[in-house]
């Protein structure tokens, strides 16, 4: 991955697009982690704003840095500010903290979002194998599918607990391999629609901006 310096580039900057009263998706990863600190830091001079966590790394984090939570239930957030694993004109893979299905149901509840990558997540076509969160029982005929796509499916495995990763949700994740995608659009729509799976990591057309730290820069892209 990329330096912690332009990480932090980025996720200090999306941290100052938050108005004041606003509701924030609080997106999961180490990028984003850096705006959730700023908005911590921000509230403790008066900024009032309220976070919907998408994931229990985020909602800890938040707690520790004092940004107030509430959930889809009770607020819409105005924006959401979330990372990346790799972008190609606007178009997303997310995942690689396999928190995407929360990820996503906030970053379409919310009017505007906003991602925060350091420079080595930039890509001229989507190339990263595309994370796809599946019920337990579904990862063989999901996998057999996936297969049949074209894809490579892997089993995420967990590094600190013996078996698989399972998501906050109680699911498992395949990281598929497609190599490069060509056709997001028709490929999210695809895996969209695999019986057993819950949410994939293909964000097509959700950005709409691009924060891209440098170890001592940021520049914004709009869509
Ligand atoms: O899991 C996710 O979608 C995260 O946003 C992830 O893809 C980016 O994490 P990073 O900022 O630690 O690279």
């Amino acid at each position: 991955g990329g330096s912690e310096a332009a990480k932090r580039q980025a996720g200090e900057s999306a941290a100052t697009v938050v108005e004041d009263g606003a509701v924030v998706g609080l997106g999961t990863g180490s990028t984003t982690a850096h705006a959730i600190r700023a908005l911590g830091e921000a509230v403790e001079s008066g900024l009032d704003v309220q976070g919907i966590p998408t994931s229990y790394q985020s909602r800890e984090l938040a707690r520790e840095v004092g940004v107030p939570l509430t959930t889809l239930d009770d607020a819409s957030p105005d924006v959401a500010i979330d990372g990346a694993d790799q972008a190609a004109n606007g178009d997303l893979v997310k995942g690689g903290g396999a928190a995407h299905a929360r990820e996503k149901l906030v970053a379409d509840a919310a009017d505007r979002l906003v991602i925060v990558v350091d420079d080595s997540k930039l890509a001229d076509a989507l190339s990263v194998p595309v994370p796809v969160e599946v019920l337990p029982d579904a990862r063989t005929p999901v996998a057999a599918r996936i297969s049949e796509l074209g894809g490579e499916p892997d089993l995420r495995a967990a590094e600190r607990k013996d078996g698989p990763v399972v998501t906050d949700n109680g699911n498992l994740v395949l990281d598929c391999d497609f190599g490069t995608i060509d056709d997001p659009v028709g490929l999210a729509t695809t895996l969209s629609a695999i019986p057993g799976v819950v949410e994939h990591g293909l964000f097509v057309g959700m950005a709409d901006e691009l924060h891209v730290g440098s170890a001592d820069d940021v520049t914004v892209q709009r869509f």
